[in-house]
């Protein structure tokens, strides 16, 4: 009983989630924390006071070598709450280090799978594309440097899979402009819950403009007034573990298409406060969840600068008074806490709809990450720069978009599935991850990509190995369009033009959207129209067409295979875990 769920029907979705919840409810310690009876279909977190602890720095690593290891551990979140089983990389309890890398200079990752027990063995689904029981002791992992223009062999593919003793030597060539990439687990089936747990960190590429150093010759503010921030949001038990559990009617270990948290982590911290001196700060920011996009802003509405999107350095300089960011994407800002009086505090906050199917279950917003404290020293002196682009001794300015020689056009979709089958099946082009019906850019080609969302909800969308440019968004008429070209079976690709269906005006990118992107707001009911130079094997240094993954080994080989086939090529998705996952994940290859 595969089939669309049009835009106005989906109280239909809610009733058959909820049908397949009573099922499960026979016992109500299935249900063993936060149910409010006021909102009887969300899991709420113990009451957590905000602020009781200080932002944690992230620790750096450097070198053309580092160890990356990813083991089980326990972290505690917030003191109020006991130690809650997670995993970490680098020896971290929670997360990773950052990783400091120079344009041009690689870095050589050494990983391996130490994790002796899985925190989330639960919540593992079996009934998703290659998940099995195994999964639940042996935990799958592939780490992926999300934003990287990595050979596919170290990318991270999600079939590309290490097990607990396993590991390799990823070889990150670090040619590309200095930005801000993280790393992640990529594992297929149970990225969410890897991701969760706590396998993210931050990877910082350095040039010599943005060198990270005092003396930069941007004049931005470096060293302790340069800050990354992972942020998160998270449901907790009242034992205080954490939990990827946000619909008490759908049964522990049942796949669940939205999982928005109640409380806000940054660097592995609940709501916690940064003590920051009078002056210009950069914050790095990625969005780390499993689902929600947010719009950030102060609490006081101040205007903040835009300096960086993913791929690198704008222009110059963009005020705002906030910024929307979806899951996978980053954000680089200038803000200037000099103008406030030492003191106060400053909350970082966030009021973005929550999107109307998941509200209806009783969803809140999750209103704010962090709070920064003015203190009375004398911060960074510097302003902010005119430009960081261009002249005689910068990079060069952002190049035009260049105009595509080929458009192609793939949809976001969600589809009912059978009792069962976890619900929705969330779809790109209304394929499953499985088909071999990809996209095949050739080298070298530009291209326009038209992301026509036919869902009532956003999805970023991620593309590996290459970036973009956006070029605008434009809302459509999507019943119009499905009853014009209705959604055949799962199975069946579904790429109609959404051109004739468009019904309001081309709204231009926002202003932080004005670089070098890899993850996109496909807003819902619209096209998203992004360009993407797909490059050559000679500009990357590497044949990104080359088969992989059956060489076999273990740590004594670069690289252990354990996939049943070979691999090729890379993989475009939505970056929300929960639905990358199942299913809304392609292949695709670059070809020659
Ligand atoms: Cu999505």
């Amino acid at each position: 009983m595969d089939g669309r769920i049009p835009r106005r029907s989906f109280v239909r979705g809610l009733a058959l989630t909820a049908g397949l919840g009573a099922v499960g409810v026979g016992s109500a310690s299935a249900y063993p924390f936060g149910i409010d009876p006021l909102r009887p279909f969300v899991f709420s977190s113990p009451p957590l006071q905000p602020f009781r602890e200080q932002l944690p720095p992230l620790p750096v690593l450097g070198g053309s070598a580092v160890e990356v290891h990813a083991s089980s551990t326990t972290h505690v979140f917030h003191p109020d709450l006991p130690a809650s089983p997670a995993l970490g990389y680098g020896g971290m309890d929670y997360l990773g280090p950052t990783i400091e890398a120079h344009v041009g200079e690689r870095t050589s990752l050494t990983y391996r799978n130490d994790i002796a027990s899985n925190p989330l063995a639960a919540d593992v689904d079996t009934r998703i594309h290659g998940v099995t029981e195994q999964d639940r002791t042996q935990v799958p992992t592939s780490l992926h440097l999300h934003g990287g223009r990595t050979p596919p062999e170290f990318d991270g593919h999600p079939e590309d899979i290490m097990r607990p003793g396993q590991g390799m030597v990823h070889e990150f060539p670090n040619r590309q402009e200095a930005c801000a990439l993280w790393y992640h687990d990529h594992a297929m089936g149970v990225t969410r819950l890897n991701i969760y747990a706590g396998l993210a960190g931050m990877y910082l590429l350095r040039d010599e403009y943005d060198t990270g150093q005092r003396d930069n010759p941007l004049g931005l503010p470096s060293g302790e007034f340069e800050l990354s921030l992972v942020l998160q949001d998270k449901n907790f038990t009242d034992d205080g573990r954490q939990s990827v559990r946000s619909n008490p009617l759908n049964p522990q270990g049942s796949w669940e298409a939205a999982t928005p948290g109640d409380i806000g982590v940054v660097n592995g911290k609940v709501w916690p406060e940064m003590p920051v001196a009078r002056g210009l700060y950069r914050l790095r920011m990625v969005n780390a969840a499993s689902f929600s996009v947010w719009n950030l802003f102060f609490e006081n509405r101040m205007r903040f600068w835009v300096i960086g999107a993913e791929g690198g350095l704008l222009d110059a300089p963009v005020a705002t008074d906030h910024v929307r960011l979806g899951p996978g994407e980053r954000v680089d800002l200038l803000v200037d806490f000099g103008a406030l009086a030492p003191g106060t505090t400053m909350e970082l906050r966030n009021d973005e709809p929550i999107p109307e199917q998941v509200a209806q279950r009783g969803v809140q917003i999750m209103p704010r990450f962090c709070r920064f404290r003015i203190g009375t020293a004398a911060g960074f002196t510097g302003g902010v720069p005119e430009t960081l682009r261009g002249g005689s001794r910068g990079l060069a300015v952002l190049p035009p978009v260049a105009p595509p020689s080929v458009v192609r056009t793939v949809s976001v979709l969600q589809l009912a599935q059978g009792l069962g089958q976890p619900s929705p099946l969330m779809s790109l082009n209304n394929l499953r991850y499985t088909s071999d019906d990809i996209e095949m850019p050739r080298q070298g080609t530009v291209e326009q990509w038209n992301i026509v969302n036919v869902t009532p909800e956003p999805h970023p969308i991620h593309l590996h190995l290459v970036t973009f440019r956006v070029i605008g968004r434009q809302a459509i008429d999507t019943n119009a369009l499905m009853q014009a070209v209705p959604v055949p079976a799962v199975g069946m690709r579904w790429t109609p033009s959404a051109d004739p269906f468009a019904v309001g005006p081309v709204q231009a990118p926002q202003v932080w959207e004005s670089g070098f992107k890899d993850t996109v707001i496909a807003d819902a009911n619209s096209i998203t129209r992004i360009i993407v130079r797909f490059p050559t094997a000679d500009e990357l240094g590497f044949d990104p067409d080359a088969t992989f993954g059956m060489s076999g080994g273990d740590m004594s080989g670069h690289h252990h295979g354990a996939s049943a086939h070979p691999l090729q090529g890379y993989v475009w998705h939505c970056h929300m875990l929960d639905h990358e996952d199942h299913d809304m994940m392609l292949r695709y290859r670059l070809v020659p």
